[in-house]
Order: structure tokens, then sequence, then C-alpha cells
């Protein structure tokens, strides 16, 4: 066994799971508290300013308390552009994080006692001197870069300050190479723009909304939610793309079913009828575009009916589809998806969604996208950062349009191999449970294996935190201070986070953990304060508020100064591209020895007994998260997997009886997973939602709930663009038998 075999049994106690039940009544009944119930709440409990951690649509909201200080509720902030005063089910259960009784509650360091490796309580003291002892180390034996930072939301913002001060800018996070990366370089290389987050999709106003696999509805992003709900009922148009009927197909007036893996297939086939019908927005193109005549010979060959033969979507859909969309248009949103990191030709398949929004004129225009814009907060003064002799850059520099750290390659880095320049020897994770999020697996352990040193910031006992030397406990959001919010939107907006009540248990804030490291490593000038309080305030004044005044309001909305929301009839306008046009044909990708225009490519398909393994969002949690959550367990606990009736027929397939998964390298699934027998899935693919089969007995309500996706996930496909790992290659055979039985002990 290794030296960091993963710690099952640990020195914390596991308590009794005892709910609120008022707490879950109010989850249970509708969240969109009237403007009455919100008064009187008001009257009895005192509130807040925060912003919601549960997902990364990051809502205003106000958290009730008593005069006991306990958190009683958290409800949306009405004047926040993220939620309309409305937060999701999730956002509303987010006080679950905090009433969570298994959370960490104090630091653990790992030890062996009689030859057992375990955890022990340590005193933050020791723990921060021995973190400190080995920041030290790492550097004088290696340099900082061979310390990595592994991290995502808050936490992340905080940790990344004192990497970089003291050296190391080796800093990844799996929303970049697992989920968005491929649409931001899609789109920066067509319309000189990333997509960002919020998207900047005028869903309100649009006649036509076209989802490619994004799954509106089941994904949670709130106001994009909202505003689909104002476009349904508005009458637009819906068509949603999915091997899948989701929630959002059942609200379409068209759904295409399409066979796996092909959507670049069907993408050039609508920018082929677009074309060859003279559907596309002349105007536009001419002024706006570069590459019309290259884009209009390449997609010639590409009509209805051979994508038909590829796609299986019938030619006559393919038309009707298109013009509709272009009916619509320039009112038409070919939605750019969030979760993007599918087949490895990624990048390739939003290049081609972009093309065709700039074949429809949608970009710019009302209905369409509109130009976001964001306020930009007063950076805090500290010395200038060292320079490290290398990064994320250079370890993901085969990837020439990576624009962020890639967790893949950060992983790949830390095995030892002498070939490799930049060895990794130490690692900190913070906010994102790696074991559960990355692809392959075993070389996520293999990887963790080979390290001097890490540490783990979670409030959770998540799987990741039972790999750690070190495991800090974060307090949660709704107990401590963040940095400013301030997103792109519509207009420019920002919200603050402060505490609502003191951390429970013995957790700290991150900004804390930072600063007391920095302090003890010698990098006290980058943290010259004693409470992140004083950051805010610092900036806020500079921003004409204060911190009184953001109490109070929670959220400031600014207006715009960058110009109109949309182009006015015949603006010029130069986008931030080489050319400063929308670049249909990409001289860039065409220099690097890159397809100028995206190209179909045939991915494999399962083979005989095996189904694709697809997956997606859960309303009610967020990634594996959530999955613990007293509250949204409740509300959804486990998994299903969902079974074609022609599959369940094949293989005597009944509602919910217990299955397990064997992926074609033949991983088995470690629960069972019951079956839902539906016609909502093709019958050559199986789907699950993503988060759930958590193997950590420490998570008493989540532990052997339904299975992982993650853990079936061994086979990835990369994008040779910017490094995205492809995670949908992946297909699994469904056993009827339990494939432990015999390895039990
Ligand atoms: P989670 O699994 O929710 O998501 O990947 P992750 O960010 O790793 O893990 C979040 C961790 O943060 C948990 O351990 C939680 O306890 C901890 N945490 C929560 N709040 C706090 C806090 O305030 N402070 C600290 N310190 N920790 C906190 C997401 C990533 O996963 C993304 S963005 C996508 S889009 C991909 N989705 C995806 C998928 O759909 N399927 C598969 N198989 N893999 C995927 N990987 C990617
Ligand atoms: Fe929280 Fe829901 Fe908003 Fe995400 S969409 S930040 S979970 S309220």
């Amino acid at each position: 066994t290794s030296r960091r075999k993963f710690i099952k049994i640990s020195a914390l106690g596991v308590g009794g799971i005892t709910l609120s039940a008022s707490a879950v009544n109010l989850l249970a009944s509708n969240p969109l508290l009237d403007a009455a119930a919100k008064k009187n709440l008001a009257k009895k409990l005192s509130r807040t300013a925060t912003y919601c951690e549960v997902c990364f649509w990051k809502c205003a909201a106000w958290a009730y308390t008593d005069e006991e200080g306990d958190i009683k509720k958290v409800i949306g902030n009405d004047d926040d552009p993220h939620c309309n005063g409305r937060l999701c089910p999730r956002g509303t259960g987010g006080l679950g994080m905090y009433s969570d009784e298994d959370r960490l509650k104090t630091p653990l360091i790992r030890t062996t006692i009689n030859g057992e490796e375990t955890y022990r309580e340590a005193s933050w003291e020791e723990a921060l001197d021995l973190i400190a002892e080995k920041f030290t180390e790492i550097k004088q034996k290696y340099g900082p870069e061979s310390f990595a930072l592994l991290k995502h939301g808050s936490p992340g913002s905080h940790l990344e300050h004192l990497f970089k001060a003291y050296g190391s800018d080796t800093i990844a996070e799996p929303a970049y190479a697992q989920c968005r990366g491929p649409r931001e370089t899609g789109f920066g290389l067509t319309f000189g723009s990333w997509v960002g987050s919020p998207e900047p999709t005028d869903i309100r106003d649009t006649k036509c909304l076209v989802l490619i696999g994004s799954h509106i509805g089941e994904n949670m992003h709130n106001t994009q939610v909202q505003e689909m709900s104002d476009a349904i009922d508005n009458g637009a148009t819906i068509i949603t793309v999915d091997p899948r009927f989701s929630t959002a197909a059942s609200k379409s007036s068209h759904w295409l079913p399409i066979k796996p893996a092909t959507d670049i297939a069907l993408l050039l086939s609508w920018m082929h009828v677009l074309i060859e019908e003279e559907l596309y927005n002349k105007k536009y193109v001419e002024k706006y575009a570069i590459g019309f005549d290259e884009l209009k010979a390449h997609v010639k060959p590409f009509t209805p009916e051979w994508a038909y033969g590829i796609t299986t979507i019938k030619p006559e859909s393919i038309r009707e589809t298109a013009r509709l969309m272009a009916a619509a248009a320039p009112a038409t949103i070919i939605h750019p998806g969030r979760h993007v990191t599918w087949y490895g030709d990624d990048s390739q398949r939003e290049r081609a969604i972009a093309i065709l929004n700039g074949l429809l004129g949608s970009w710019g225009n009302r209905g369409g996208f509109y130009f976001k814009e964001k306020i930009s907060i007063p950076k805090y003064p500290h010395p200038a950062y060292p320079e490290p002799k290398w990064g994320w850059h250079e370890i993901g520099e085969q990837y020439p349009f990576a624009e962020m750290g890639n967790t893949s390659e950060v992983v790949k880095a830390t095995i030892p191999n002498e070939d490799n320049p930049y060895p990794i020897k130490a690692w900190m994770i913070a906010g994102t449970n790696l074991i559960n999020t990355l692809p392959q697996r075993e070389q996520t352990l293999e990887a963790i294996n080979a390290l001097e040193f890490l540490v783990v910031v979670d409030t959770m006992p998540m799987e990741i935190t039972g790999y750690a030397d070190v495991v800090l406990p974060e307090c949660t959001y709704l107990e401590r201070y963040d940095g400013i919010r301030s997103a792109t939107n519509r207009h420019p907006s920002i919200a603050v986070r402060i505490p609502a009540v003191k951390p429970k248990y013995n957790s700290k804030p991150a900004w804390w953990i930072s600063k007391q490291i920095g302090d003890r490593i010698g990098l006290g000038d980058y943290f010259n304060y004693n409470d992140f309080e004083e950051v805010i305030e610092w900036q806020l004044n500079k921003m004409g508020t204060s911190l009184d005044e953001m109490k109070k309001i929670g959220v400031k909305n600014f207006e715009r100064t960058s110009g109109p929301l949309f182009l006015e009839e015949g603006q010029d306008y130069e986008f931030g591209t080489p050319s400063g046009k929308i670049e249909f044909y990409s001289q860039q990708l065409a220099d690097l020895g890159f397809d100028p225009m995206p190209v179909y490519t045939h991915h494999p398909q399962p083979p005989q007994g095996f189904y694709r393994l697809n997956y997606g969002r859960s309303p009610m949690h967020t990634f594996s998260r959530t999955i613990n959550n007293p509250y949204l367990s409740d509300l959804k606990s486990e998994n299903t997997l969902w079974v074609n009736p022609k599959v369940a027929r094949i293989l005597d397939l009944k509602k919910d009886q217990p299955v397990w998964l064997k992926n074609q390298d033949g991983i088995l699934s470690a629960f069972p997973i019951k079956v839902r027998v539906t016609e909502r899935i093709r019958w050559d693919s199986v789907y699950m939602y993503h988060g759930f089969g958590h193997n950590n007995k420490k998570l008493t309500r989540a532990f052997g709930k339904g299975a992982s996706d993650a853990e079936l996930i061994s086979k990835i496909v990369v994008d040779p663009l910017m490094g995205g790992t492809g995670l949908r290659g992946n297909f699994v055979s469904i056993l009827t038998e339990d494939p432990h039985k015999n390895t039990k002990v």
C-alpha cells in the first residue's frame, strides 16, 4: 500500500443527522417568497449581505439570522441582476453548507499510529507552522514554481495571491480544461472576445434560442433560467439538440435527438442551408466579417442529406430549423453552452457555433448577444510579485491557445519523469474535489502519490481531503468576508460578502489562512491588513461607496460607460480579432497548421453491448459539492441510470433495479445505480447526473448513494488548440450482478 493511501477512518467523530424541519419546509415550499413574506421575515430576523457560493453564478443574497445568531434563511437580493431577488433551490439550500454536521471542524495532520495511517487533530498554529516550513523547504530544494495551487471558487483567489507572492504561477482550475475553456477559445478566435460568465446572451428578448447539449433548466444558472422562461412566455422558438430529451427539450418546438459526437456535422449543414438559400444576414456579414467566400466554398458539400447520414437528423428538420433561425435573426442565439469539453474537437465545435451566430448577425444585436460590461475593482496595494521561472503557461505550452492553467497538465507534470523540465513536488488544493472532478482517476492518484506534500483547504470531508498531509477546514461563505463580486453583465454591478455569523467549530476563512502562511514565510508586506474587511473597505471607498453603504444594500448597480448594449444601424465596430472583424476563416489557426474553418471528424461509437456514458446537471445539485447538503440531499439523494426501453428490453432491466457499470477499460462503478427506463434517452447512450457516488464514509448522507460518472471516465481526447479534456468518449456495459461480490471483505 502506498504512503498516501486514502484514509477512511479518521479522528473525526460522525455525528447524528439532525435536520431542522422548518428549514426543510421552507426549502420545499416555493423558494420565491413574495414581498409580504419577505417583509415579515425581515421584522423578526436581522439580515447580512452575501453572495452565493453554491455555484458560480454568484447570486447576491441576504442571510437572515435570529437573536441567537443562527442563520435561518438565505433569500435573493431584489437589486441583483444575477438573480432579480430569486435564488435557485440550491442557493436557498446553501444554508445546508453552514449547518451540515459532517463539516470539517478543525485542522488535521496525517500521522501514523501503531502502523496505521490516520489523522490527528491539530491547532491552527501547529498546522500553519508545518505548512510554512514546507513552503520554505520546497522553495529551497526546487524553487517556488514546484509548489502548485489547484483551486476553484472564492478561496482560490486568496490563495492565488499567496502563491504569486511566493513566486509560483503554477496555478490551475477545473473550470478551464474540464469545462469552459474550449468555448472561450472558439468564440475568442471568431469574435475576439471570451463569452465569460454570466454569458452575455440576451435570452429575455430572443425570438429563437438554439441549445446544443446545453440543458438550461437542469443546469440552473439563475437568470438564464428566468430569462428562458420569459422567452417561452413571449413565444420564442426553442430548438434543442440533445441525445436526451432534457427539460429544455420538453419546452422546445423542435427537439433534434442527435447521435452523440456528431454536432459539428449538423452545425456545418445549418451553415450550408443559410448560405445556399441566402438566408444569412448579408449586410451584417459584409460589414463585420471576413472569410465569407472561403466559408461558402467550405460548407458547399455539407448538405442536410450528408449530415443526415452522420447525425440521424432528417434533412427536412435541418432545413426547417435553419429557416426558423434565419426568420428570427438577428434575435437568434445559438447558445455557446458552458461545460463543453466533450470530444476533443470542442474548440472547433465552438468555432462552428460562433460562426453560425456570425452568419445570423446575432453578436451585438438585441435578442442575440449583448456587449457586456463590468467594473474593475481597485487593487489593494502590495509589492510587485516576483517573476517565476516557469508556470502554468510553460507546462501547457503545447496548446497554443491555452489561456489558463490546465489541471490535467499539472497532474502529468507531477508524475516523476526524467524528461520533465517542470517537475512539481507539492500541491495545495482549495475548493475543488479533484477525485470526482478530473478524468483518469488512476493518473490523479499516481500524481498525488508522488507528492512530497499536499494541503487541502475545504469545508467538507470530501474524497480529496483523505489524501492530504494537512487538512485545513475553511468556514463556509456565510461565515466570512470574500472579495467584492464584479461580473460582466448588461450593466456593471458589485456585491459584497459579509459574515452573517461567526465561523462554526474551529474553521477559518481562506483570506486568513493565506495571510497566516504569508506572514510566516516572510511575505507580510503582501498582507498589509489585520482583517479582510479593511481591504474591502479601502476598495469600496475608492469606488465611491463604503462598507457601511454596501452592508445596507448588498448590491450596487452602475451605469454603463462603454457605449450601448447593441450595435446601432450601420455602426463601425472593431472586434478584438487580429483583423478587427468576425473571423469566419481564421488565419491564426491556418498559420499554426490547424483547420482554419471547422471540419467534422468521426469519433468512435460504442461497440456491441456498450453504451455511451452521458452525464449532466441536476437542478438540485452542483457537481459533487452539494450531495451531502442536508436540505439538497433531502430533495435528491441519489442519481439514476437513464436507459432506453429498447435497451431495458434487451437486457431485461426493470425500473429501480440496481445495476453496476463497467467501462471500456474494465473499470467498475463502486456502487450500484438504480435503473430509470425512459424514452428520453437514445438507445445508444445512458445518462446520469454528475456528482454522486461518493466513497468517503465521513459524508454520512452522500456515501454510496448512486454512481460516479467521474470514476468511469478513464479515456479522454485532448483538444489540440487549448488542452481541454474531452470526457464523453467513454462507453459502459450494464451489469445486473454485483461484480464486487467476491472481492468484498
Ligand atoms: P465539486 O465537485 O463541487 O466541483 O469541479 P469542482 O470545483 O471540483 O467540488 C468542490 C469542492 O469545493 C468540494 O470539495 C467542496 O466541499 C469544496 N467547497 C465548497 N465550498 C467551499 C468553500 O467555501 N471553501 C472551500 N475551501 N472549499 C469549498 C467542478 C468542475 O468539474 C467543473 S467546473 C466542470 S464544468 C466539470 N464537470 C464535470 C462533469 O460534469 N462530469 C465529470 N465527470 N467531471 C466534471 N468535472 C468538472
Ligand atoms: Fe446560488 Fe443558484 Fe445563484 Fe448558483 S444560480 S449562485 S446556486 S442561487
